[in-house]
């Protein structure tokens, strides 16, 4: 597959585009050094996909599939290929064991080469019981009372690292499902302390390259309780495994209102802030598009990771950017190119912020300029900057017009059926 899109996919819309981008300059006084700055750093700006996100998603009920869904690790390969083809903004993708275990790794990484991707992190499974597992997870995993249920886990999660080794993978992410429904069903602190020395333990087994990303949770399918509720236990838990251990930080992770990008800067403080899930919510973990519910504190969650990156005092290890959504309505390809392009334009609006006059406005608590400064960043249309980074790339200038032009899942549901369904939540 090309890794291209038709140049004359473009023609049409080249030079409205050219238009906009001249006008946006002129607003934002961008002189052609400042302005090929900013596009550059939009380029590089890479989100891995994951691969339970190709397939509609479900809910506890229905599931509606969306028709030509990936069947096999080859066919998801093959949609962040066509993603990134029209994107150019996913140049990885996250894979889930046991959904995704390769069976030949050589031409996996073959395909993966020819789509210009790499893979970014495996996911352990104990969140559900497999056909062919001894012990079950009803009562938890890593976290378990009985230690061969803990051990089968741990194995687990060892496997999943093998499996990463074989695709040049060098991070392992850690969810849970571990927790209690019921007041006195755990007991709070033996709970926790199982689940560090689980952790440990296959910190223990990673190879010395590889890093452990450790996400939290207050609440589902534990909906009293979850032993990783938040991000001091998954920042403490870290600190216990070591260096290679970092917190990742899923956006629809949270209560309401919590504030996130306060979260952000705390673990860039403290140089843990080891990876990311994007995604959208309104009332809890709704797996909707990104930026489709807050677009305002996604910016405000970008402001604090490029003034961390700015910071030289900041001594934080590379973040690993993934999104983590599957939702049941939208077409899952268009889901994934519109929160791809949400991301990026968060990023772009954050690259805006006048960090020096921001920051004499905090000196002097001159709070309605700090605000002020904010909203000129957020209320940019960054847009047509977005569009330049994809052309100067090889990608498309409209890619959801780009996808529905070229009628691709028409010509997915023609090879792979109307009813097939991409394993996933
Ligand atoms: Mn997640």
């Amino acid at each position: 597959m090309a890794v291209s899109v038709p140049e004359a996919t473009n023609e049409q819309d080249l030079q409205q585009h050219r238009q906009k981008v001249e006008f946006l300059r002129n607003v934002l006084s961008l002189d052609d050094t400042a302005y090929d700055k900013v596009i550059r750093k939009i380029e590089s700006f890479q989100v891995a996909v994951p691969s339970w996100a190709l397939g509609t998603g479900g809910t506890r009920f229905g599931r509606f599939p969306a028709g030509g869904e990936p069947r096999t690790l080859e066919e998801k390969i093959e949609d962040v290929g066509l993603i990134h083809q029209a994107t150019r903004a996913t140049n990885s993708i996250s894979l889930h064991i046991p959904w995704d275990i390769p069976k030949d790794a050589t031409s996996i990484l073959e395909l993966l080469r020819e789509n210009e991707l790499i893979i970014d992190s495996v996911n352990s499974n104990t969140f559900q019981d497999q056909a062919d597992q001894k012990y079950s997870y009803k009562f938890g995993s890593l976290c378990h009372t009985d230690d061969r249920i803990r051990k089968q886990a741990v194995d687990h999660n060892i496997e999943v690292v093998e499996h990463g080794i074989r695709l040049n993978s060098k991070v392992l992410t850690v969810w849970l499902a571990d927790g209690s429904n019921f007041p006195g069903q755990h007991h709070f602190r033996k709970a926790y302390a199982r689940t560090l020395d689980s952790l440990q333990q296959i910190y223990k087994a990673m190879p010395g390259d590889w890093n452990m990303l450790i996400e939290y949770k207050p609440y589902e399918p534990g909906f009293y309780s979850t032993v990783i509720p938040d991000w001091g236990t998954s920042y403490q838990m870290s600190q216990a495994c070591g260096d290679r251990a970092n917190v990742l930080v899923d956006l629809g992770h949270h209560l309401p209102n919590t504030n996130i990008e306060q979260i952000v800067a705390r673990l860039l403080h403290f140089g843990r802030l080891g990876g990311f899930h994007f995604n959208g919510s309104h009332y809890g973990d709704d797996d909707l598009t990104t930026g489709s519910i807050k677009p305002y504190q996604l910016f405000l969650i970008f402001n604090e990771l490029v003034a961390g990156a700015n910071d030289r005092q900041v001594r934080n290890p590379a973040v690993a950017y993934m999104i983590d959504a599957s939702h049941n309505i939208k077409d899952p390809i268009e889901d994934l190119i519109n929160s791809l392009e949400n991301i990026r334009s968060a990023y772009a609006k954050a690259l805006l912020v006048n960090v020096e006059t921001l920051e004499h406005a905090q000196h002097e608590n001159d709070v309605v300029l700090c605000e002020q400064i904010l909203q000129a960043a957020f209320q940019t249309d960054v847009r047509p900057l977005l569009a330049e980074a994809r052309l100067r790339t090889g990608g498309s200038l409209d890619p959801i017009g780009y996808f529905r032009s070229q009628k691709i899942r028409e010509k997915l549901i023609a090879r792979r059926g109307k009813k097939s369904v991409a394993t996933g939540l």
